[in-house]
C-alpha cells in the first residue's frame, strides 16, 4: 500500500503524513516460539503487538492519527490497547467477516488473529506471556459490522457478554446506511467518544478484496466498506484506524493490485474528513470539536 502511494495520496488529502516505516521489530528476538497450549507464535505475536501497542499510544499522546497497516489482526491487540491508553472512553467498530474473539480454551486453530478481541476485553483464561495486555475495552464499547463467519463457541461468547454485532444479514436487511447509524447509537450514542476503527480487508468481499488469507463470500460490496469509513470520518471522532489483511503474497498479481488499491482508497475515505479531533482540557478529558 505504501509502495502503491498511499502516503502521497493521504498528503493529498491535506494531511501531514509522517511514515514510520516498515516495522518489521528488528528488537523481537524470538528463536524460540513453542505453542503455547495450541496458541500458534504465542511470544512473537505478543512482543510484535507489545512494541505496536507502545508506537500507536505514543501517536495518539501527541493528538496524531496513528495508520496501522497490516498484516495479521491480532495487530488490533496492540492498536487497539495503545487507543485505550490514552483515551479510555474509546469505542471500537470492528469492521470483519469474522469476530476474532476466541480465547485460549475456545480456539480450534490456535491462530491468534482469531482471538485478539478476547484479550482486550479479559475474557478466557489468562494467559502469562499476554499480561502486558490490560482488559482495558469494555463490551458496550465495541461494535461489530461485516460479520459471516463466526465459530459456535464465538457466538455464545458474543450473546453472553452482550456484544453488539451487524451481520451480513444485517446489512442486507437494512443497508449499510441505517447500520452504520446502529452502530454508532450503541457505542457511541452522543457522538463525543473517540473512535477506533479496525477493518479487516476480509470484511469486504472477495470478489472486491481476493488478496488476503480467510477470505469468505458474501461480503461487503466496494461502496458499503468505503460507506463505513465515509460515515466515521464523518463524525470527526476517528483517533486510530487500522486496516489489516492486505496480504500482496497471495494470489495472482491482478488481484493483488485490486485489493491493495481498495485498501488505500478505504484508508483515504476514513481520513476523506480532515478535522481535528481530540483535544484535551486541564483535567485531561477530550475536548471535542
Ligand atoms: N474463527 C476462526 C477463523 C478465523 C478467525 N479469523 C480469521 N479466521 N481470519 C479462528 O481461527 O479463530
Ligand atoms: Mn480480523
Ligand atoms: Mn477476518
Amino acid at each position: 500500500m505504501v509502495e502503491a502511494g498511499l502516503i502521497e495520496q493521504i498528503t493529498e488529502l491535506g494531511w501531514k503524513v509522517t511514515f514510520d516505516g516498515h516495522h518489521q521489530f528488528d528488537a523481537v528476538d524470538v528463536k524460540n516460539d513453542p505453542p503455547i497450549g495450541i496458541l500458534k507464535n504465542p511470544r512473537l505475536v505478543s512482543r510484535v503487538t507489545q512494541a505496536v501497542a507502545q508506537a500507536v499510544g505514543d501517536q495518539v499522546r501527541k493528538g496524531v492519527l496513528p495508520v496501522t497497516l497490516g498484516g495479521d489482526h491480532s495487530l488490533a491487540m496492540g492498536t487497539i490497547s495503545g487507543s485505550l491508553s490514552v483515551h479510555p472512553e474509546t469505542c471500537v467498530i470492528w469492521v470483519d467477516a469474522h469476530a476474532d474473539i476466541n480465547t485460549a480454551e475456545s480456539t480450534g486453530s490456535g491462530n491468534i488473529h482469531g482471538m485478539p478481541v478476547s484479550f482486550l476485553l479479559g475474557i478466557g483464561s489468562k494467559i502469562e506471556e499476554f499480561s502486558w495486555v490490560k482488559p482495558l475495552l469494555k463490551a458496550d464499547r465495541l461494535v461489530y459490522i461485516g460479520l459471516r463467519d463466526v465459530d459456535a463457541a464465538e457466538k455464545r461468547i458474543l450473546r453472553e457478554n452482550n456484544i453488539k454485532a451487524f451481520s451480513m444479514h444485517e446489512v442486507d436487511k437494512y443497508g449499510i446506511g441505517k447500520v452504520v447509524e446502529m452502530a454508532l447509537d450503541h457505542v457511541n450514542p452522543n457522538r463525543d467518544r473517540p473512535i477506533h476503527l479496525s477493518f479487516d480487508v476480509d470484511a469486504l468481499d472477495p470478489s472486491v478484496a481476493p488478496s488476503t488469507g480467510t477470505p469468505v463470500r458474501g461480503g461487503l460490496t466496494f461502496r458499503e466498506g468505503h460507506y463505513i469509513c465515509e460515515a466515521i470520518s464523518e463524525t470527526g471522532l476517528l483517533v486510530a484506524l487500522d486496516l489489516m489483511e492486505v496480504n500482496p503474497s497471495l494470489a495472482d498479481d491482478d488481484s493483488v493490485r485490486q485489493t491493495v488499491q481498495v485498501g488505500c482508497s478505504l484508508v483515504r475515505s476514513a481520513l476523506g474528513v480532515f478535522v481535528y479531533l481530540v483535544r484535551r482540557d486541564n483535567n485531561n478529558q477530550c475536548i471535542i470539536p
